[in-house]
């Protein structure tokens, strides 16, 4: 049985700008209109899971649950319930259909918080890709499920991220009228969530990954407003904006105030673009609790190095735009609440060029050298052996009882360490 999705009137379609197995940078646009999909009663009346009791002492106790206010210089940044400034560190899983499954259970969790010090986990929920969510409602019902529990026992805090990657636009019919099925998977999977885990203070929800696509067609590699930059075909106004409000006017109706994470365009590296155009209820009223995401790998995102790398990816100084902002990007890090929910110690790739140099001068800058003084919460990629020397495991071990440090690859060493700093 489904039940008709009401978003009342969108400012947008989806667009099905991808065919399955398609690279994501090619490709012209079709935009063709799509109406969205349903979204399953059971969905929209799955039982709400009752409030947890989380360990004495743990961050969720501490802290409860976050939200984003002040800081000491007035700037936006996540905070505990009670106002102060905080910072999450931990790990994000790899894709379920992949090896990241194997990697998701409860003596993993105790490991992570015990023996690794993280106080937040990233499952990543990808959709279509390679059998994803999108044919394995499992991922939701069974690993998100098991999850919500198992951080709750160790008194961590859970991001649940809807991993927009391929297609790039939030918006595609893949998301939202599935070809097999005609659902809004990303509306009926938020339903789901929002519902289910009303009463869960250690939740927190990623929107969309990575919204990505590339106007090559239009090329004007060097704009003026953003210098060096390719034109991103997947804009924050057009179609990133628009599926954030859809989602944040379900989220929001079941859990009113849970802080919510809003990709950005161009594989989450343009956060820029949301300044002076952050997202609004349907009166008007911008939402609050709401942060913004930034995804960096240190060898292809860093301060415009990147000829010293074999990979060659961005002369763009990110380090300068979070730091301290240029005439084109005013200091991102004053300006908007963020949270770095996917980064790698890597080139882009995640397989070649481990730079802890490179890593070390971001984790700075999040440690709060900028110049809104924002301490910002981070997630690395990944915990799991798989995608190269990214990976932090050297294999794939559902249970990490006692810790063996052998199973950290250098990368995992690298993050272990950053974990155990303060
Ligand atoms: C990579 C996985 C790799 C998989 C690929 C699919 O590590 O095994 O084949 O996705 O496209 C991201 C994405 C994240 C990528 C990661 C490394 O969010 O899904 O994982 N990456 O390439 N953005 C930048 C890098």
């Amino acid at each position: 049985m489904a039940a008709a999705l009401a978003l009342g009137a969108c400012s947008n379609s989806a667009t099905d700008n991808s065919k399955k197995g398609c690279c994501k940078n090619s490709g012209s646009v079709t935009a063709s209109t799509t109406s969205f999909g349903t979204i399953d009663s059971a969905s929209a009346n799955v039982e709400i899971l009752p409030a947890p009791t989380y360990p004495k002492g743990s961050p969720v106790d501490q802290w409860g649950k976050l939200k984003v206010d002040t800081n000491a210089t007035g700037v936006r940044c996540l905070c505990s319930a009670d106002g102060k400034p905080v910072q999450l560190r931990g790990m994000s899983s790899h894709g379920l259909q992949w090896k990241g499954c194997a990697n998701i259970t409860g003596a993993n969790m105790k490991a992570l918080k015990n023996d690794w010090n993280a106080n937040i986990f990233r499952i990543a929920v990808y959709v279509d890709e390679e059998g994803g969510y999108a044919y394995n409602h499992n991922h939701r019902d069974e690993y998100v499920d098991n999850l919500v529990k198992w951080t709750a026992e160790q008194g961590m805090y859970l991001l649940i991220d809807w991993h927009v990657l391929s297609p790039g636009n939030p918006m595609s019919a893949i998301y939202r009228n599935h070809p097999s099925n005609g659902k809004d998977l990303a509306a009926d999977f938020f339903t789901y969530c929002a519902r289910r885990y009303q009463n869960q203070k250690h939740i927190l929800y990623e929107l969309c990954n990575e919204p990505n696509g590339v106007d090559y067609e239009n090329e004007k590699y060097g704009n003026e407003k953003y210098p060096k930059y390719h034109n991103p075909r997947v804009t924050w106004l057009e179609n990133i904006k628009p599926h954030c409000e859809q989602m944040l006017k379900i989220i929001r109706s079941y859990d009113k105030d849970v802080v919510c994470i809003c990709g950005t365009p161009h594989w989450s590296q343009r956060p820029q673009d949301v300044i002076g155009h952050e997202p609004v209820d349907e009166a008007g009223k911008a939402y609050n609790n709401l942060m913004y995401t930034f995804h960096f790998y240190a060898a292809s995102h860093n301060d415009g190095r990147h000829e010293e790398t074999a990979v060659k990816f961005w002369d763009v100084n990110f380090m300068q735009f979070f730091k301290n902002g240029c005439d084109s990007v005013p200091c991102i890090l004053k300006n908007l609440p963020i949270f770095v929910t996917e980064w790698g110690t890597t080139d882009a790739s995640g397989w070649t060029n481990f730079r802890p140099d490179l890593a070390d001068m971001w984790m700075k800058i999040f440690d709060g050298d900028n110049d809104g003084q924002q301490v910002v919460s981070w997630c690395n990629w990944s915990f799991s052996s798989e995608g190269g020397v990214c990976a932090a495991l050297k294999w794939d071990d559902g249970n990490m009882q006692p810790f063996d440090k052998n199973i950290l690859t250098e990368s995992g060493q690298y993050i272990f360490n950053q974990l155990h700093k303060k």
